[in-house]
């Protein structure tokens, strides 16, 4: 399959990146970034903001694309207009090109804050409401809602993967339940790009975690298969004042006061 990864420079991009190309996959890769130094040379690049739609049109101009795999976000918390361009602008950029040059299948980076100002109690399905912990969580929510509406105007296929935390190695106590490996986030994307039929799919994206929050039922049906667990890593994992509270909600910190910011203009300082 020949796959175009936006945000590939970025922190998941670089993992998804080299996954794909060890599946024997053939890489497209955009960004606004440059190409990392270490990325191997049969990776074709495009430096482009993927909020420009006429730039993101022309990629898929001069690639013959079979998917995508749509990670180009801001990662964090920011003003509302940041997280709409960087949110809803890039998605709508992808998906009309998408249906421009009948490319079907998108996986998309969502995220555990979409639902992140969810309590911490049960298992957390993917039917659950919306319930956005930040901006950052609104643009995710908005983010799966245009993928729908692409899948029932056009016919596109989108796994919509709310990601946890992907790190090299789950580092707070949170993360003992939010960790996502990143063997496990290479085995979420090949799933989501290979899953039949999935309409417009949901799936939690995290690893097999003994102390996960998360229902993994879904993401299995859709063949996505997780073989770690943070909790080899739980001895080396110090208590923190803050753990309690982050424990609180789905979304830990982003759902804590701290993270509390005006939609227009700067946040307060510290
Ligand atoms: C995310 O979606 C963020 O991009 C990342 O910075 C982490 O905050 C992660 O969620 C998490 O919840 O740990």
């Amino acid at each position: 399959m020949r796959v175009l990864v936006t945000g590939a420079a970025g922190k998941v991009g670089q993992v998804v990146v080299h996954g794909l190309l060890d599946l024997g996959h053939e890489v497209v890769g955009l960004d606004r970034a440059d190409a990392p130094a270490d990325l191997p040379a049969v990776v074709a690049w495009h430096t482009v903001d993927c909020a420009d739609p006429v730039a993101v049109d022309d990629v898929f101009s001069a690639e013959r694309l079979d998917a995508v795999v749509h990670l180009a976000a801001h990662p964090v918390e920011a003003d509302l207009p940041t997280i709409l361009t960087s949110h809803l602008h890039t998605a709508a950029a992808v998906l009309e090109a998408m249906v421009a040059h009948d490319v079907r299948r998108i996986v998309y980076a969502s995220s555990n804050h979409a639902v992140g100002r969810a309590a911490r109690t049960d298992l957390l399905g993917v039917d659950t409401p919306p319930r956005p912990d930040t901006f950052y969580g609104v643009g995710k929510v908005a983010g799966e809602a245009l993928l729908s509406l692409y899948v029932d105007r056009y016919g596109i296929e989108a796994v919509a993967c709310r990601i946890g935390s992907m790190l090299p190695e789950p580092t707070s106590v949170r993360a003992l339940s939010t960790w996502l490996s990143p063997a496990d986030a290479v085995r979420m994307v090949q799933a989501g790009l290979t899953a039949p039929d999935p309409g417009f799919a949901v799936l939690y994206g995290v690893s097999a975690n003994t102390r996960g929050w998360w229902d993994l039922a879904p993401g299995q049906a859709l063949g996505y298969a997780p073989q770690d667990d943070a909790e080899a890593y739980a001895d080396r994992i110090e208590a923190r004042p803050q753990d309690a509270a982050e424990g609180r909600h789905v979304g830990g910190p982003f759902a804590m006061d701290q993270s509390n910011r005006p939609a227009f203009g700067d946040a307060p300082e510290d």
